[in-house]
């Protein structure tokens, strides 16, 4: 029987391995540790999963693919960008995860996210592998029009690498109902056939699935409301800090706000907002979803309960819960430090890794519940999977029915996440908790399948 130290060390070596044979991939290195010091208790215990070869197969991707995007501006000027799509692993369906536009956007970006994306997807419990893509490609300041241009040569390369039993893309930052609108567009003129489950988020009257838009913020809150149960606690009364201004963000502070929460902030990257009365969710939907505008225009706007502040961290705001729903490594250690000042009981991630490893370990020994990303935010992926079932069926379910399998989705998740965590003496670890259990799910159907 193998230790759990010597399990360890020999998770240490492959990450070693790792980090010299994907060089200047700093994201992915951080998401490929996160995983594997946590596994040590389970690979320990399971002999199967110390086989040779099955860690070295779940971290390499079983595709990468790496493509140029050139498309002409408004002044006819032609610009290029560089289009990925990372299809990690099938062992559990096809490659599901999202597409991000962000000038930030690298091969070791779209692995740190198609990685995750792999254990977030086993959590759901639907059948769905991990993948993630994306480009360079700026949408701020970009025309519909340019957009459009844009997303269509995009899509001229991609049509061939997905399909609705292959890869089923969706959105992730700075792609919304209107990229999956010219990206579907795109696909159904190149292969002339209404495929709807290739893509999901797509718009409620051509296929999409109601409560899609909101399922990541909803999902995320009522995993936070499900870690504050645990405490004896519940949402009524709390005060919320909310990081980001985009599709997450925003159905985040709703939920809150429905809960019985006050959500005060909310941000972007020219700086954050915050407003004692709570987020006006309307102006803020105004703002950012029809005029495509920046947070200051909120304080603007909003009177003398709000002040936008440039620059500025949003955790300095005193707050009982903390959603990161921005992007990676937002939330550092003196931001965890300023958090734990002001007393903050829960953490829950909205947002894919924001928060940085040394912050996590911070709340974890401060004693906050902290909820990691691939558990928390896996509503929008869960019901994702929902959309695709619809469009399988070719029927539609009502709003109620798919908000109920999303809070059941959640409720199944955050339980699988601490009676693992339990059952893997990491009481309250929801980081361990939810690592093993996605692990081992995907890993028992890579072992099923063989060497592939
Ligand atoms: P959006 O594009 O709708 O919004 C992103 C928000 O984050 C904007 O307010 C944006 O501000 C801000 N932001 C992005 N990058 C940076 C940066 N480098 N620095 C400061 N602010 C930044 O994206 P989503 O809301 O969809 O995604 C937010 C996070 O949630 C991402 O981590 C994503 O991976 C994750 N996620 C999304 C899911 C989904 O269903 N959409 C599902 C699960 C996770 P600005 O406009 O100024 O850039
Ligand atoms: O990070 C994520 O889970 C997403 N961006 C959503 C992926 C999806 O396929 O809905």
């Amino acid at each position: 029987m193998t230790t759990r130290s010597e399990t360890q060390t020999t998770l240490d070596h492959l990450l070693t391995e790792i980090e010299h044979r994907n060089p200047a991939q700093p994201e992915f290195h951080q998401a490929a540790h996160e995983v594997l010091e946590t596994l040590a208790p389970v690979v320990a215990a399971r002999p199967e999963y110390a086989e040779p070869g099955l860690i070295e197969r779940l971290v390499e991707p079983e595709r990468q693919v790496i493509f140029r995007v050139p498309w002409q501006d408004d002044q006819g000027r032609v610009r290029v960008n560089r289009g990925f799509r990372v299809e990690f692993n099938s062992a559990l369906g096809p490659y599901k995860g999202g597409l991000r536009f962000h000038p930030s956007v690298n091969l070791g970006v779209i692995k740190f996210l198609g990685f995750e994306q792999i254990f977030k997807n086993a959590l759901t419990g639907l059948g769905i592998g991990g993948g993630k893509g994306g480009s360079d490609f700026d949408p701020h300041g970009r025309s519909d029009a340019e957009v459009m241009r844009f997303c269509q040569s995009f899509m001229t390369e991609l049509y061939r690498h997905i399909g609705e039993h292959t890869d089923v893309p969706a959105g992730d930052i700075g792609v919304g109902g209107r990229e999956i609108g010219y990206l579907f567009g795109q696909y159904r003129r190149i292969t002339n056939r209404w495929e709807a489950g290739v893509l999901t988020g797509k718009g409620r009257g051509w296929g999409g699935s109601l409560i899609r838009p909101e399922a990541t913020g909803y999902g995320n809150v009522l995993f936070a409301a499900a870690m504050m149960r645990e405490r004896g606690e519940d949402l009524e009364g709390q005060t919320a800090v909310v990081s980001g201004s985009g599709n997450v963000a925003i159905y985040t502070i709703e939920k809150l706000t429905a809960l019985g929460a006050n959500a005060v902030t909310c941000s972007d990257s020219s700086g954050y907002v915050v407003d004692e009365k709570g987020i006006d969710l309307d102006l803020l939907k105004q703002i950012k979803e029809v005029e495509r505008g920046r947070v200051d225009a909120y304080a603007e706007r909003r009177g003398a309960s709000a002040r936008f502040v440039p620059g500025g961290s949003v955790w300095d705001v005193p707050a009982d819960l903390a959603l990161p729903s921005a992007t990676q490594n937002e939330l550092d250690e003196n931001a965890a430090a300023t958090l734990i000042r002001n007393g903050v009981k829960a953490v829950s991630e909205g947002a894919n890794m924001p928060t940085t490893p040394e912050a996590v370990h911070l709340l974890q020994q401060a004693g906050v519940a902290f909820g990691p990303g691939k558990a928390a935010n896996a509503g929008g992926v869960a019901v994702s999977a929902l959309e695709m079932a619809q469009n399988h069926a070719r029927t539609s379910w009502t709003a109620t029915r798919v908000e109920e399998e999303l809070a059941d989705i959640m409720t199944s998740i955050h339980t699988t996440c601490h009676e693992t965590a339990e059952r893997y003496d990491a009481p309250g670890d929801y980081v361990t908790g939810a690592n093993i259990a996605g692990f081992e799910r995907v890993a028992d159907a890579m072992l099923a399948q063989g060497v592939i």
